[in-house]
């Protein structure tokens, strides 16, 4: 028999701290709760229940789209869309808001999610998972368009990631700290395994995707090429390299041993300004980093700071451990 703490006993425990809290916000981190489980369960499955593959079809970024990404999305829009806590949601996936469906009432929640982050490793089975950020609906919208959604990451009100891994996780922050909760599949419950995770403010660790050094901006270059001249170069210390490809494994990562992930500006293609979306990538785990002490930056200004242009917008993204990250923003300011 377990005796933690689940993820329903925490969230309702949260809640009661807040005397004016109506649950509602509880309600719907339950349900985007339940919709990771259900994902979990079909990758879990993989080629048993044929989930994997390619669907045949792209999404609005122009990549193919995986079964998984397709059910993933179902699954997240069916779980929010009914309970009246959504004004109505976006996601990586589709290229309009989606607006709750009539026979339904309406709540005060945008939710913003990328379904499956990282599907590029699903057919590899290699972690995967689902990012979501919460923000307020603008008072006295009814029907929420896309300019209600552009906030900056500041006014996130809950940022979270499930991971599904060899173990599956759930990481939240609501603004207090950060937790992570490990899936217990006898009860079926998350359960508090990683209470108020810190990431170490030093790293010797970085991860970047090398194939594209050539199209890096020269404070990205300066940086790596320290990081790679280990102990003999300006650094003094050997720097060990991870490149999972998928943002969920390598946040995870650094929330729990530290590190620097790096998706920055380059000059692949001048149209596309980073790899990484804001709103449902850098923003949520912008927030993740900084409630667990790290810190997050496109190189020239903090992500959590940018007003949106747009559902889809990237951005280069910087984060992780306090004291790289502020080395990689010093060489930005220096160039
Ligand atoms: P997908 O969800 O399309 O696989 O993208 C994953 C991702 O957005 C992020 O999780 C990875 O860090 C990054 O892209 C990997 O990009 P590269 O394939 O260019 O390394």
């Amino acid at each position: 028999m377990h005796n933690g703490t689940t993820i329903t006993q925490f969230l309702i425990e949260e809640q009661r701290r807040i005397r004016s809290a109506s649950g509602d916000f509880t309600s719907l981190l339950n349900d985007i709760v339940t919709a990771c489980k259900v994902i979990a369960n079909a990758v879990s499955h993989g080629a048993l229940v044929g989930v994997l593959g390619s669907q045949g079809s792209e999404n609005v970024q122009g990549e193919t789209q995986k079964k998984l990404d397709v059910i993933s999305n179902d699954v997240m829009l069916q779980s929010n869309q009914w309970a009246g806590h959504c004004a109505a949601m976006a996601s990586e996936e589709m290229e309009e808001v989606y607006q709750i469906p009539a026979q339904y009432p309406r709540g005060k929640y945008l939710l913003v999610f990328d379904p499956l982050d990282g599907s590029s490793n699903i057919d590899v089975n290699i972690s995967v998972g689902t990012i979501f950020s919460i923000l307020r609906c603008p008072p006295g919208i009814d029907n929420p368009t896309e300019k209600d959604f552009l906030q900056p990451g500041t006014q996130q009100v809950c940022a979270g990631f499930a991971l599904y891994g060899p173990c599956t996780m759930m990481v939240l922050t609501t603004g207090n700290g950060v937790n992570g909760f490990t899936l217990d599949r006898n009860i079926g419950e998350f359960v508090l395994t990683h209470p108020k995770m810190q990431i170490p403010e030093d790293t010797s660790e970085f991860a970047i995707n090398m194939s594209n050094e050539r199209h890096w901006e020269a404070p990205v270059k300066r940086y790596i090429d320290e990081c790679r001249a280990g102990k003999k170069g300006a650094r003094e210390r050997d720097f060990n390299m991870r490149w999972v490809a998928s943002m969920v494994a390598e946040v995870y990562r650094i929330l729990n041993r530290g590190g620097i992930f790096m998706y920055p500006k380059d000059m692949k293609d001048p149209s596309k300004p980073g790899r990484l979306r804001l709103m449902y990538e850098a923003n949520p785990m912008s927030m993740i980093v900084e409630q667990a002490g790290g810190v997050s930056s496109t190189g020239r200004e903090r992500i959590l700071d940018l007003k949106p242009d747009n559902l889809h917008q990237r951005v280069p993204v910087i984060l992780g451990s306090r004291n790289e990250v502020e080395r990689v923003v010093k060489y930005h300011k220096e160039s």
